[in-house]
């Protein structure tokens, strides 16, 4: 069952795991690693952002965890990386999978960091307890053993991702879970045992794993990551949550705070720091990132008066459903040194053919055909392009023409059926063709006889 997990999301990327570009969405907390899955605590003046750590090789298929790190700010923009707090060989009973966890501070004043871990062999998932004197550690096994385990009556379908919440009368609560399968129950005053039964909690429409629970004006909040067809193309997820008055529910839905990033997993931590609410997730624009290769960042979050969440805008722009580009990496015939080719897969919707606010692909002073292309690490199904030209009213003017072209395995050839490839400013063009299946997709630019070209924005459909 636990190996399921595993497989069927390796299964849902194989069309569309790659490696992101270094594009202008948020900036991660750091680029010196890849991180992902943050759990968020203020103590006194510092932000603690507890996070994994993937080790993934580019191209990689699968997670590579193996410890957890913990990073401070005393201004949610600059984060130092404390290092490797927690790692799985703190755990004897443990093997791998150093996956999403979360630390609480108990009323004794120590803290403890709930955390995945594999335990009982390949894809079987549980969730261990470490403690320590300080939100920096050291931290040590607090149980010797698994909290939650399979053998926990009641117990999710997959053991990970735990959010540990206490609530004002001191009482503390767990929920955790995937695959569907939410679970909650109450924390002894120790920390590291249930008090009574687990429970099935109602209401969290299209959990699929990743809780975050929190309290706000006497309300409780349940952030979440679902993958329903609604809020995210096949194989990505939203954040999704749910309010109760009580803690152990019943929950009620209330939107999506968070749409798809260009990780297919997401994974959030809501915490108010210094009077401001943030969202903290994960997605795979770090240079070089990807689906197994996440870094964490922070966006800040905002309430309506009646207490609902606004959506979360991701700095660098909203992902556009279905697009390819997200995990393609670009590369070109030739690029102006000040400018990014990054730009043309980061998501973003310009304004107009002019706006360069978040970068563009331009090729002054070249004149003649240049190209632009993405590669993907596994064959894409492709038959629709959307082309957003950058054109600056000085060198850089619309194209006089261009062809889309596919790599057909050992040539770049013309893509049959191609639509015109349309030329005009300040919107996206639409190009269709019969679909192919390619690692690489290409597209050649002429431009008008003495201006160069450009691009804002390259997106690529199935
Ligand atoms: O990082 C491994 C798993 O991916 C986490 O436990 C999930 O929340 C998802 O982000």
């Amino acid at each position: 069952m636990r190996r399921r997990w595993a497989a069927a999301l390796t299964a849902a990327l194989v069309l569309i795991l790659g490696t992101a570009t270094p594009a202008n969405a948020g900036a991660p907390i750091t680029t010196a690693i890849y991180t992902a899955d943050p759990a968020a605590l203020v103590v006194g003046d510092t932000l603690y952002l507890y996070t994994g750590h993937d080790e993934a090789p580019a191209g990689g298929t699968n997670f590579v965890m193996r410890d957890w790190h913990v990073f401070t700010s005393t201004d949610a923009t600059n984060f130092t990386d404390q290092g490797a707090k927690l790692s799985i060989s703190n755990f004897s009973w443990a093997g791998a999978d150093a996956w999403a966890g979360e630390v609480e501070r108990g009323a004794d004043g120590k803290y403890y960091w709930y955390v995945p871990v594999n335990g009982n062999g390949a894809g079987w998932m549980d969730i261990g307890v470490a403690v320590g004197d300080s939100p920096l550690g050291p931290f040590r096994d607090a149980k010797g053993g698994p909290l939650i385990s399979d053998s926990t009556p009641n117990s999710s379908p997959l053991n990970i991702d735990p959010t540990v919440f206490t609530d004002d009368d001191g009482q503390v609560y767990m929920y955790w879970g995937s695959y569907y399968g939410l679970r909650a129950a109450k924390l002894n005053a120790n920390m590291t045992s249930l008090n009574g039964s687990v429970v099935t909690p109602s209401g969290v429409s299209n959990f699929w794993e990743a809780p975050w629970m929190f309290k706000r004006n006497g309300v409780y909040y349940l952030a979440y990551s679902a993958n329903d067809s609604a809020c995210s193309a096949p194989g990505y997820a939203c954040i999704r949550y749910a309010t109760a008055s009580n803690p152990l529910g019943p929950w009620t839905h209330r939107g999506v705070v968070l749409d798809q990033v260009s990780s297919t997993t997401n994974h959030p931590a809501i915490i108010e720091y210094k009077g401001q609410w943030y969202m903290v997730y994960h997605n795979a624009a770090a240079p070089g990132g990807g689906n197994f290769r996440r870094s964490v960042t922070i966006d800040k979050l905002y309430f309506n008066a009646d207490g609902t969440m606004q959506k979360v805008v991701q700095t660098g722009g909203p992902t556009t459903p279905g697009n390819l580009a997200a995990s393609a990496t670009p590369y070109t015939s030739y690029v102006s040194s000040w400018e990014t080719l990054g730009a043309i897969n980061d998501g973003y919707t310009p304004a107009n053919s002019a706006d360069h606010s978040h970068g563009a692909y331009g090729n002054w002073d070249h004149q003649g055909t240049e190209w632009i292309e993405y590669r993907w690490p596994s064959a894409q199904n492709i038959s629709r392009i959307q082309t957003y030209w950058f054109d600056d009213d000085q060198g850089i003017d619309l194209p006089a023409s261009c062809q889309v072209q596919y790599w057909n395995g050992s040539a770049y050839v013309n893509v049959p059926g191609q639509s015109s490839c349309g030329v005009a400013g300040n919107t996206f063009n639409t190009t269709t063709f019969t679909s192919v299946n390619t690692t690489r997709l290409r597209l050649n630019i002429t431009s008008k006889s003495g201006f160069s070209t450009g691009v804002l924005e390259w997106r690529a459909f199935s």
